[in-house]
């Protein structure tokens, strides 16, 4: 069954702080917020870790842990957001045996999306569905009627990534997407709640 949740967060510097941003999401009611801290001492992401598990425990907000399988168990998260380089989700299934945790993996393609099946992901990104500065090893930007296209194809629950914000939100939903995700217009703005909640009214207009 595909999930439609709309918005779906990840944290990454953000300008209010990590633990007002997470607070924020909860009390948004976003079902997915992710940890991406790359280049951050371990235990300093354990630590962060630890403490957005505290503030999603028993909310509606499921709490997923970028790349690192450890720090997602030791954590106890609810999943755990791989890339096309990173352990393969059938490994970290294995590793990470618990009923009811999340495995998320990034595809790039429609090529990777229909690959992607064999896996059985709890559900795939798609992006970069625009050019952004927030990641800068993403292959070409997709366009959003290449991703509506592959969301629309897979089987999967889906969320496109990459350079999405307000203004190009809409035309994103038009062309197919079931979910989006965001780091920038979230983490870049003074008032985390109020642009979570404008994405969100966005994404309720146009695609629910
Ligand atoms: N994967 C593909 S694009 C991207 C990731 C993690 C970054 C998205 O960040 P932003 O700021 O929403 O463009
Ligand atoms: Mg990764």
């Amino acid at each position: 069954m595909k999930e439609n949740f709309g918005l779906y967060l990840i944290l990454t510097d953000p300008v209010a702080g990590y633990e007002t941003t997470a607070k924020a999401a909860v009390d948004c009611g976003l079902r997915y917020l992710q940890l991406r801290m790359k280049n951050t001492p371990r235990n300093e992401v354990v630590e962060m870790a630890l403490a957005l598990r505290k503030i999603t425990r028993g909310s509606h907000t499921r709490f997923i842990v970028n790349d690192d399988l450890a720090v997602a168990i030791e954590a106890d998260a609810d999943g755990i957001h791989l890339g096309q380089d990173d352990l393969s989700v059938e490994e970290a299934r294995k590793q990470w045996n618990r009923p009811g945790k999340i495995f998320g993996l990034s595809t790039h393609s429609m090529e990777q999306a229909r690959l992607a099946e064999r896996a059985e992901p709890d559900y795939i990104g798609i992006g970069p569905v625009f050019p952004t500065p927030t990641k800068t090893d993403t292959g070409p930007a997709l366009g959003t009627a290449e991703v509506g296209r592959i969301a629309l194809a897979t089987p999967l629950t889906s969320v496109a990534i990459g350079g999405i914000n307000a203004a190009n939100l809409p035309e994103l939903l038009q062309a197919g997407a079931d979910n989006f995700c965001v780091v920038g217009a979230v983490n870049h703005a003074p008032d985390p709640a109020a642009a979570i909640r404008q994405l969100q009214r966005i994404g309720k207009r146009q695609s629910f």
